[in-house]
């Protein structure tokens, strides 16, 4: 691969630094507002854990019947790759050079070590230039979206005693804690965060639980084209996650479940990203044994380095990974290719959408990805597999579930709806009793 822009890398952002030097007391309190939460995934003490029951809300029920399916015609797939016999590698830098060679159909002057932000984009330059080969911002497609109105205040108002899932951060980010509270609490610290202590409301359900909300945030002609709604809704993955960060909050570094492509977008705020092309595990420390948890398994692809604030005497490689930064504002829809590590960084607080796709690009990826991770059994597909149209390859693929890993995903995503419900339930009765002592108490005063 040609020279990427190494960026800096050996210091924290300007302002983590700054911050740092100051008494680090904005808000060290969350010691003193933890124990008034009700934790409803009381096994959650490490991000292991968070990780692994915030990816189990990824699985999707029968809550949401999805309408969306492949739109656009379809050729038919290279006859050279057959997952029914050996294990299959995307090729990067083939992507790469391919990538190098359609720019030349194009008139556009592309930033060929950076990432382009793009308004008049057609499908087939996005698929010949940018998709499963190099991150992309979209600069328009979130122009007509309701969701650019959500406020801090409709949403308190409107759900403040409901709950949502979060991180919580104490010290670095190897110390976060998963929680379950109501969403005004999370509201009301908003302002309330250091460097060594944030807060990050990251949910899978809340949008998907609440089509009145799912609905303002569409899809759009480059993510339109998606293969997931094929899967058995038992194991679909949730496709809208909200990710409402105080300043420093982060995600971890990763590659999304399956390899698929992502997408963020971001309302609210400023995310800053560090993004690296592939073939860079072993500068990233990437553990080769992470099974992800699924009910339909797959292998898990995290760093344990914070790319933000990394620590190079326990990591002393990360300092040659080489990657793109980028900032990105509200109304900007970043892509992340297939198979590429990212990491995002709320520079304030900040508000945003992401989703994933699987498409004529990353299909074949996915699917590899599945089959190694060994929930359905390679040679259980057929010699004219490959001969099929990429939608059917992925049903028929979907056909050989078995039923007990249906059932998992089934009884795994009622489980946690059930909790966080219940405790809505309990929570409510709980304010009702509070109210009532207090008018009480106010008649007594009288
Ligand atoms: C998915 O990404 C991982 C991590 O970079 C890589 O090892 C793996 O080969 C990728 N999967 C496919 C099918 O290319
Ligand atoms: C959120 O709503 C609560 C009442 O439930 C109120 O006390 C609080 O001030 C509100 N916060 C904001 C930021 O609107
Ligand atoms: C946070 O601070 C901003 C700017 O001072 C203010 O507008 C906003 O209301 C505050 N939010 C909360 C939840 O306190
Ligand atoms: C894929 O492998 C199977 C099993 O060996 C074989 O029967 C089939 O012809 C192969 N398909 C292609 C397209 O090479
Ligand atoms: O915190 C973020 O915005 C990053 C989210 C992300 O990388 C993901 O959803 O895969």
């Amino acid at each position: 691969m040609a020279k990427f822009k190494i960026a800096q890398r050996e210091q924290p952002p300007k302002k983590l630094q700054h911050l740092r030097q100051q008494k680090q007391a904005l808000w060290v309190d969350l010691k003193s507002y933890l124990p008034l939460l009700d934790i409803t995934y009381s096994s959650i003490s490490s991000i292991a854990g968070l990780v692994t029951v915030i990816l189990a809300i990824f699985i999707s029920s029968k809550l949401m019947q999805s309408s969306r399916i492949p739109v656009k015609k379809l050729e038919k797939s290279e006859p050279s790759v057959n997952l029914s016999t050996k294990q299959f590698v995307y090729d990067h830098q083939a992507a790469q050079l391919e990538r190098t060679n359609n720019m030349d159909k194009y008139d556009f002057n592309y930033d060929r070590f950076g990432i382009d932000r793009r308004s008049e984009l057609t499908l087939q330059e996005f698929w010949d230039v940018y998709d499963a080969k190099w991150p992309v911002v979209l600069t328009t497609v979130m122009d007509d979206w309701p969701a650019r109105k959500w406020s801090t205040e409709l949403f308190n108002k409107t759900y403040g005693e409901q709950r949502i899932v979060m991180k919580a951060v104490q010290g670095t980010l190897k110390n976060a804690r998963g929680l379950a509270l109501p969403l005004h609490l999370f509201i009301q610290h908003l302002n309330d965060s250091s460097p060594t202590s944030w807060t990050y409301l990251e949910d899978e359900l809340f949008l998907q639980q609440r089509p009145e909300l799912y609905k303002q945030v569409p899809r759009n002609l480059y993510t339109e084209e998606d293969f997931f709604p094929l899967f058995p809704k038992e194991v679909q993955p949730w496709d809208c996650m909200l990710l409402w960060g105080t300043a420093y909050s982060r995600s971890s570094l990763h590659i999304d479940p399956y390899n698929w492509t992502g997408t963020n977008a971001v309302l609210k705020g400023h995310k800053k990203w560090k993004l690296f092309p592939p073939g860079q595990d072993d500068l990233l420390y990437v553990p080769q044994d992470g099974a992800c948890g699924f009910p339909l398994d797959c292998f898990k692809y995290n760093s344990p380095v914070d790319a933000f604030e990394p620590d190079h005497e326990q990591y002393p490689k990360f300092k040659q990974a080489m990657y793109l930064e980028l900032d990105q504002f509200p109304g900007e829809f970043l892509i992340i290719p297939t198979g590429w590590f990212h990491q995002a960084y709320n520079a304030e607080e900040t508000m945003a959408v992401s989703g994933q796709f699987m498409n004529r690009n990353n299909y074949l990826i996915i699917m590899e990805e599945i089959l190694k991770a060994g929930s359905i059994k390679r040679q259980r597909l057929p010699a004219y597999f490959h001969s099929l149209l990429p939608p059917d390859q992925v049903k028929y693929l979907m056909s050989l579930l078995p039923k007990s890993v249906l059932r998992k995903g089934k009884k795994l995503t009622e489980d946690i709806i059930q909790q966080v419900e219940r405790k809505n339930q309990k929570q409510m009765k709980e304010d009702e009793t509070r109210k009532e002592i207090e008018k009480k108490k106010k008649k007594k005063q009288n």
